[in-house]
């Protein structure tokens, strides 16, 4: 091995190099060339291995070779690294460009049922007055919808309601009262509750009946309750709702309570029937182990659909359950 013989092969890796990198298309491709002409194995390492062999005072001026060599090629492998590092954030720029001018995926916003915005109103107003919200099963016991509530077997009242029985002789509850029996039984007085949810029915369907309704029933019991505070109460109630309108209470019958009525609200110059309430049966206290000597209570059953129906001018109740976007959209 000679001082040109090693001149001529640094000189066409020289070469070599220059031409490779030129034409490298990737950063790993770059990187493999890298490895192959400089690294600790690579070609350049290879022919200076070869040095060894050379007269020791031609070795400065092969060393300065080398070096030179090795510098110009890390100098093209950096130029093209630059330009590759460049082309890519290029490509990823195109690629990923967002046109901010095209008009936007439209997402169908929901909203809240009428129903249940009703419902929310109508709680609220008496969360406000220092009820507590009690809830309780649909599917219920005899004794729990009616038997409890001073509603016996022969009693006329199970005239007035036909109820869906199940198989196994539990029923689906006619009003949310069976869940204030259930409240009673776990709570000694003083008590104030609301107790809304899901009601059924055998009703025929029209305009006005639906086979399932929600009711909104509202209980208090303590000392010294009088229909004067029932009154206070349904008044005060019916003005946060209704604003300020007449309403008049008509007596009426309900086999749990007693007196009982049935209040009115004229509105667009009618009245409207609205709830019917009253002060608590004797033997509705009895039933759930309240001193009817001790305490009095009133409770009223407000019909949920009646309200939506009333505050939103909804002509027929079936509306409400049909799922109709163009209703629902209304609201
Ligand atoms: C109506 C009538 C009413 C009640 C519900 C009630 C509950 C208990 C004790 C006594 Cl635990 N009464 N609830 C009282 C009077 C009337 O509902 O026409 N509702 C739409």
């Amino acid at each position: 091995m000679t001082l040109s013989d090693i001149e001529a092969q640094l000189a066409d890796l020289r070469e070599d190099a220059q031409t490779a990198i030129a034409s490298a298309d990737s950063l790993d491709g770059l990187e493999q060339l890298r490895v192959s002409y400089l690294g600790k194995k690579g070609q350049l390492s290879k022919i200076l291995g070869g040095m060894g062999k050379l007269d020791p005072s031609d070795r400065p001026r092969i060393g300065a070779s080398a070096n030179e060599v090795k510098e110009s090629i890390q100098s093209a492998l950096d130029d093209k690294r630059t330009q590759l590092q460049a082309a890519q954030i290029q490509a990823r720029l195109v690629a990923e460009t967002l046109d901010v001018t095209l008009p936007g995926v439209v997402r169908p916003q929901g909203r809240q049922h009428p129903l249940n915005s009703t419902l929310d109103r109508m709680v609220d107003i008496f969360v406000g007055l220092g009820y507590t919200v009690a809830t309780g099963p649909e599917m219920e016991t005899d004794y729990y919808n009616f038997e409890a509530l001073n509603t016996p077997p022969d009693h006329p009242a199970r005239d007035m309601q036909d109820t869906f029985y199940l198989p196994d002789g539990n029923l689906l509850r006619t009003h949310t009262s069976s869940v204030q029996i259930r409240y009673m039984e776990q709570h000694d007085p003083p008590i104030r509750i609301v107790a809304p949810g899901r009601c059924y029915r055998r009703d025929t369907v029209d305009a006005t009946h639906s086979a399932t309704f929600h009711q909104l029933e509202i209980l208090a019991i303590d000392k010294g309750l009088t229909f004067t505070d029932l009154k206070g109460t349904i008044k005060e109630f019916l003005r946060q709702i209704f604003g300020e309108t007449d309403i008049r209470f008509r007596a009426s019958y309900f086999p749990f309570t007693e007196p009982s009525a049935e209040v009115d609200v004229r509105w667009k110059g009618k009245w409207l029937e609205v709830m019917g309430c009253g002060m608590v049966d004797p033997n509705v206290l009895k039933a759930v182990g309240y001193d009817p000597e001790v305490y009095t209570g009133f409770a009223a059953g407000l019909g949920i659909e009646r309200f939506a129906m009333i505050l939103h001018q909804i002509d027929d109740i079936r509306r409400v359950y049909a799922s109709d976007l163009r209703f629902l959209r209304q609201f």
